[in-house]
This record gives C-alpha cells, structure tokens and sequence, in this order.
C-alpha cells in the first residue's frame, strides 16, 4: 500500500510576506483556529503553495491532493481538476494530473468557502476554457505605465534581481487564485533592452518568483532588435545573420528561464518597426521567431492592430492585412486580435477577424486597464463587456460559432488557444487605483478560466471575497451587485451611446474632445474621423454605400448591420450616418435619443452614489471614502461629456433639448478651453 505522508506539521505558509499585501485584494480568508490536515504523497513547489494556502484559509475536513493520471484526469488536462467528498465524508480529494491543477483545485475550494457555496458531497470537474491566460504589462522600463492609471510599475528593475519586492509573491499568487497562469512583463511598445543580458538577469528574477505558482513569464519584443541591441545591419527576417540572432537570443533565455513562455509581438502599427519594412509579411516575421522558440515549446503572439493614417476606414484594416494570411503562419503563433476593430471602445462590435480566420489560432485581447472608460477614476465593472464580445455570433461556422467558441477551439480545433487582458495593476497599494477595478482583473481570470461564468456571479464571488463583512448584509449584496452590472451601459450612456465612438480628448483619452483638432495630427487619431457630424446627421457609414466593413462579416450580421432600420440601435452610428430626425424604435428622433441617452449615463452615475452612501460605516472607512470620492468625479466627469457632447452636436443638429431633461450647466466654451484630464480634475470649470 501507498503510504501518504501527512504534511501537517511541516508546512508553514511559502512565504508568510505576502498575506497582508493580498489582504488588499480579493484573498481575504480569516485564518482558521486550527490549521487544516493536507495530505499528500508528492511535494513539489506548486504542491507546497497548495497546502499552505489550505493552511492558511480552510477550515473543513482533510483534504488529500493527488496528483493522478488516470483517465479522468486525464480528460481534464494539466490545469484542471477534481474536486470529490469521501464516501464516507470524512476527506475532500483534490486530482490532477498536474501540480497547476492542485493549486487551481485548491483556490476554488477555497473560494466556495468564502462564498458560502454548498460544500455537501462535492464532485466537481473543471478544465479551463483556454490554455493560454495571461496578462499583458504595457510597463516601460522606466516603470511608467502606458494607459495605467494605478501607480508606477510593480516591477522595480532597478532593484532586480538582488532585491525582491513582496509584492511579486502577492501578485503570483493573487493570479493562480484566478487562474491567470501567463504574464508579459513589459509593454508591446517595447524597447529592445529588455532582451540585454542585464535585463534578461531580472526578468529570470521574477520568473524563479512567480514559478511555483504556475505563472510563467513572457516578454514583448521589438522587431529591430537584432539591428538595436545585436548591431547587425537589418533585422530583416529573412536574413540568416537575423534569424541566428533571434535563435541565439531564445537559447540565452531558455537557459535562465526553462519555461519561459514566448513572445508578444506589436509590429508595423503606430510606428513600431516590424516585417514590413523589409518588404515581407507579418507571417514572414511571426514564423522567424517561432522557428527559434519552437524547440523550447515557447509560442509567438501576434498582434493585429494594425492600421495606416492613409486609409479611410481604420475598422477594415486588421482583417485586410491578416485575412491574406490565414494558414501561413506556423502551429506555435498565434494572433492577437482586440476585441473590437478599432481601439478597446466601451462598446464596439467584435472584430471581423475573429471566425473568419479558421485556420490559424486566434485569441481575443481585452483591456482590464480602463484607457477610454474613466481611468481609475470611474466605477465600471467590465466583466459585461468582455462577455457580449465572447457571445457575438460570428456566423462563420454556422449559427453559434461564437467569438468564444471560435478561439476556444471547440470550432476550429487549435491546440493553441489564449485570451489575454491588459493589465490595470501597479504600485498603488490597493493594486488598481480603484477598489472596484480589482474586480475587473478577478473578472478576466475567471472568464479566462470559464468563459461561461455569468457576469452576476463574478461579481458575486468578488464582492463577498472582498468585502467579506459587508456582503454578509443582503441589501449590500444586490445593491452592489446591482451598480456594478449597471455600471459599464451607463459608462457607454454618458461616453458614446448609440455607437458614437472615439471622441475622446486627444492623446489621454480621458475626458470628451468632439470638437477636438490638431493641426498636423493624424486624421485616425481625431474626433471628426469618427464621428462625422454635419447639418444632416452624425456616425460613420461602413454600410455597402459607405466604407462597406460591414462586408466584412458574416451573412447574416452584413445585411443586419447594413440595413439602418435592422441595425442594433446601440451600434447605429458606428455603422452609420444618421439623420438628426431619424425615427428610432421608440418613436424618438435620434437627436432626441441621444440626449436621453447621455442624460440617463449621467442619472446612472448619481444612483450610484446614493447606492454607495447608503452603506457608509459597513466597510471600512478606507475604502468607502475612496470609493465615495471617485464616485464623486464619475459623475462631474458624466455631466462633462453629457453637456460637452449635447452642445457641440446641437450645433450640428440645430434642435432643443427635450424640455424634461436637465438643463447642461457648462458652456461649450469654457469646455473647449480645458481639457479635462485626471491630473487637473480639481481645476474643471464648475
Ligand atoms: O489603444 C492604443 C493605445 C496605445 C497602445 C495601443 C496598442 C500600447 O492608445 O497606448 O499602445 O493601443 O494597443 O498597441
């Protein structure tokens, strides 16, 4: 007989140092009186964590980890796991075939304690939806953060590798209790230093850091590298000297770092070097470097955002470029498509790309960091978002190939499938800037996880782990609940209801800007680009009599999309241009609409409000003032672009505001002198 060895005495917590940076977070576990029996036979580092995190939180009957490779859990794969009472119900079994899956199975053993799931007669089976899930850093080295709002970068690399900030642990372990289980350290605008040895040093600093809990570390790189760092005279990939470069390089970081991940590739967009430049293709350069990652089992993320300042419609251009290119790219690349085709707007239709290109992998990119929707400054929970995308029918494969479907592998059966989220992290101490935006990193692991979740329940779980003391209130509970779902239309409501899209300030993308112009700016990077308002009406016409992108779908969402009187009304400016008189559904003109529109954004902002002062002395001050204040600026910020927007377009529409609306308090003027941005909020015209 297999003789288990009891582990009860001898585990401490890996490193005790993290507990009460996390306590930030959403791993709130009172410790229990007396630490929890872990059983097990196999004692790796992942294994270790496991049981101390069950030391550290569980207050149940014994619970035996097995790594198994039977043939059920070999259905599951790596990372999943099962999770099954005794007969007797006397012990709780964790299995896996791997060490991830314990340490997975364990978090989510812990996370239906903490939710108050009923524990009775477990049997549960869970596999994730994508194997790939994994964060993406647009940390500079420098320790800015492009679009983070959230302090400076956690990653101190001045410090590293000597000095290791508890911090790193935090972050890993707050992660595998999610299940993210990928990180690229470093923004796609990436400088080609992070490949120096130095660098290379730290970065195997953080991995050695984060590798016990099954986070492996990825790192964007530049594609003029080998000309920028290594000094040779092109960084064409079909170059051998090139190609022996790239191959040398990976071979230095696989010797640090075994496990490495790969690489996450922004190349040719906004003014990044990329295969272009030399005449070849964006398969040319992705296979290059997937050759030299290959026998490392290392992958290549390829980003498709891509687009040229020549062009008249910059929503056709990804599936322009990479359409041609479907099948030429080699089994370990994978491209990157944002979820939308223009830039992470707080509403747009999916990418065209994803469905249509079937034989290659594609994996959805979305932004946790909140560039166009209020920074850290305003409440919007995100998880409804991502989930409308993941939902979309794309039609490609027949009625209910879904965005998440077609990248989860059920419909095109890729063995490489990945999601990936921008990452709203950095060194403030609550991690997010916003209490509420902890929620939308927790959402994105989950739904990485299990794209099926519902948005409800994330917020379920997040709310009763973070506020473990409030959420024993019912009321608290359903109102919280209740603002978070609500908050991301309302954010759609105040910033671009009806589709009216990307007219935000110029450069931050903070506050409203449709008057916005600069002279000798890109035309794709101005207000008037997008929104095109005139005597007649407002909107972009991507129908067939205008840029056709609608052609770029499916049958039957081109003709659905297309047509003005079947075109979902939420997306109708961004498919069309449409008459200020325009009848809508319910009878009013658009221009009627959209102050509704705009005014209900800001009414949402204000029950928000009142939402939250109702639970003033239920959480702890801290976090009520916080959240109080920045509540306070969300909805200041919502009457900005209610009135910014109604009075730059009724100059356009020339027609009242409907009588039984507020009235806006600012004038366009004064409006258009400031820019609102989050650094001199304070000083906005009142
Ligand atoms: O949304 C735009 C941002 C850029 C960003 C770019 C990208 C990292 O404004 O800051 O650059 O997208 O996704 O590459």
């Amino acid at each position: 007989m297999i003789r288990f060895f009891c582990l009860l005495i001898f585990c401490c917590l890996a490193s005790g140092s993290y507990a009460s940076e996390a306590d930030s977070l959403w791993l709130r576990m009172p410790a229990p009186k007396t630490a929890a029996e872990v059983i097990t036979r196999k004692m790796t580092p992942t294994i270790q964590v496991a049981v101390a995190e069950l030391k550290h939180g569980w207050r149940g009957v014994p619970v035996v980890l097995k790594v198994d490779k039977s043939k059920v859990e070999r259905g599951l794969g790596g990372d999943g796991y099962w999770i099954r009472t005794a007969t007797d119900g006397k012990s709780i079994t964790i299995s896996s075939i791997g060490d991830a899956g314990l340490l997975y199975g364990v978090f989510q053993l812990l996370r239906m304690q903490q939710t108050g799931a009923s524990m009775n007669r477990l049997d549960i089976k869970e596999s994730p939806s994508y194997k790939i899930r994994i964060l993406n850093h647009w940390d500079n080295l420098d320790r800015t953060i492009e679009r983070g709002y959230a302090g400076r970068s956690l990653w101190n690399w001045d410090e590293l590798p000597a000095t290791l900030s508890p911090r790193y642990e935090a972050y890993a372990r707050a992660n595998a209790s999610i299940g993210v289980n990928g990180t690229v350290l470093n923004n796609v605008n990436a400088s080609p230093e992070v490949l120096s040895a130095a660098y290379l040093q730290k970065v195997q600093a953080l991995a050695n850091v984060f590798r016990p809990y099954a986070l492996k570390v990825y790192l964007s790189i530049n594609f003029s590298s080998p000309a920028e760092l290594g000094g040779l005279s092109t960084s064409d990939p079909l170059d051998k000297n090139v190609r022996k470069w790239w191959i040398d390089k990976v071979n230095e970081i696989y010797k640090l770092i075994p496990d490495f991940g790969g690489f996450l590739v922004k190349a040719n967009s906004e003014g990044l070097p990329g295969p272009q430049d030399f005449g070849r293709t964006h398969a040319d350069g992705a296979n290059m470097l997937a050759e030299a990652l290959k026998p490392h089992k290392g992958i290549v993320m390829w980003r498709a955002f891509v687009y040229n300042p020549g062009d008249q419609d910059r929503a056709k251009q990804a599936y322009q470029e990479f359409m041609p290119l479907d099948g030429q790219f080699h089994d370990n690349v994978i491209v990157q498509v944002k979820n939308g085709p223009i830039d992470f707007q707080p509403r747009e239709p999916f990418s065209p790309l994803f469905g249509a290109m079937k034989k290659t992998p594609v994996m959805p990119e979305f932004q946790i960091t909140q560039e166009y929707l209020g920074f850290s400054n305003h409440l919007v929970y995100l998880a409804p978002m991502w989930k409308e995308c993941l939902e979309s029918d794309t039609y490609q494969k027949g009625k209910g190939s879904t965005v998440a479907r077609v990248t989860d592998g059920s419909v095109y059966p890729h063995a490489l499938t990945a999601m990936a989220g921008v990452a709203n992290i950095g060194d403030e101490d609550n991690w997010c800037g916003h209490t509420f935006a902890q929620s939308n990193w927790y959402a994105f692991g989950r739904l990485a996880w299990n794209h099926e979740l519902s948005s409800e329940q994330i917020a379920d779980e997040w709310l009763k782990q973070t506020f473990p003391d409030a959420a024993s209130s019912a009321s608290f509970l359903s109102a919280t609940e209740k603002m978070m779902m609500e908050s991301r239309e309302a954010a759609v409501n105040y910033m671009m209801p009806l589709g009216l899209h990307h007219i935000f300030a110029f450069g931050h993308h903070y506050g409203p800007e449709p008057w916005c112009e600069v002279p000798g700016a890109r035309a794709d990077w101005l207000p008037g680009y997008y929104h095109k308002a005139d005597k007649v009406g407002v909107g972009f016409d991507r129908s067939k009599t205008g840029s056709n992108a609608v052609a770029q779908y499916q049958s039957p969402l081109c003709d659905l999309y297309d047509d003005v009187q079947t075109c979902p009304e939420n997306l109708i400016l961004w498919f069309h241009h449409v008459p200020w008189d325009f009848k809508m559904k319910n009878g009013r003109t658009l221009w009627e609409e959209l102050c509704y529109t705009y005014d209900k954004g800001l009414q949402q902002t204000r029950s928000f409000q009142k939402t939250w002062d109702a639970f003033e002395g239920l959480v702890d001050s801290n976090r009520f003032k916080e959240v109080q204040r920045r509540l306070k600026i969300q909805t200041r910020d919502a009457m900005w672009w209610k009135d910014g927007c109604l009075l730059y377009f009724q100059q356009y529409s020339q027609m009242p505001i409907p009588h039984e609306l507020e009235r806006p308090v600012h004038d366009l003027d004064s409006l258009k002198r400031f820019k609102l941005h989050i650094s001199n909020h304070e000083n906005a015209p009142r």
